[in-house]
């Protein structure tokens, strides 16, 4: 908005309120459109949650690595790639962060389950050895914890 348009705006309203009419008027609409709007909001919010909070398919299986360990390469941009892993009960592990992303969000990543903090240079490969885990889910996020992958543990 302009400071021409800014100005007119302000001098209109000052003049409804000299004038005593309401500056709101409610305009009726139909009660179809109503529920319409109410139900895309629903449908908003609920793609949201799926997003941020679903499962996104299957996790993507770790390859061999040298000396039996499991490896898998995670590329951090904009998020985990994959975001959900899948690892074998009872081997050690090891995952390599390679970060593309420049935003501070995710220079750093935290696997709570193992207290472990790792720092993750850009443009880099980082590397984090775990130890061999018991079946189940060991989630990873960033260090304001938005961004978020799992270890999926069968
Ligand atoms: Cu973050």
């Amino acid at each position: 908005m302009n400071s021409f348009v800014a100005a007119a705006t302000a001098t209109a309203a000052a003049n409804a309120i000299a004038s005593g009419e309401p500056l709101w008027r409610t305009i009726e609409q139909p009660f179809g459109l109503n529920v319409a709007v109410a139900a895309a909001g629903l449908a908003l919010i609920a793609a949201e949650l799926w997003w941020f909070l679903g499962r996104h398919g299957g996790g993507v299986a770790a390859g061999e690595g040298e000396g039996g360990v499991q490896e898998i390469t995670i590329t951090v941009d904009g998020g985990y790639s994959p975001a959900r892993i899948r690892l074998t009960a009872g081997r050690p592990v090891r995952l390599i962060f390679h970060r593309l992303d420049p935003s501070g969000c995710v220079a750093q990543v935290i696997v709570p389950d193992f207290r472990r903090t790792l720092d993750l240079p850009l443009n880099a490969r980082t590397s984090l050895e775990l130890p061999p885990m018991q079946p189940g889910e060991y989630p990873f996020h960033c260090g304001m914890s938005m961004v978020r992958g799992v270890l999926e543990v069968v």
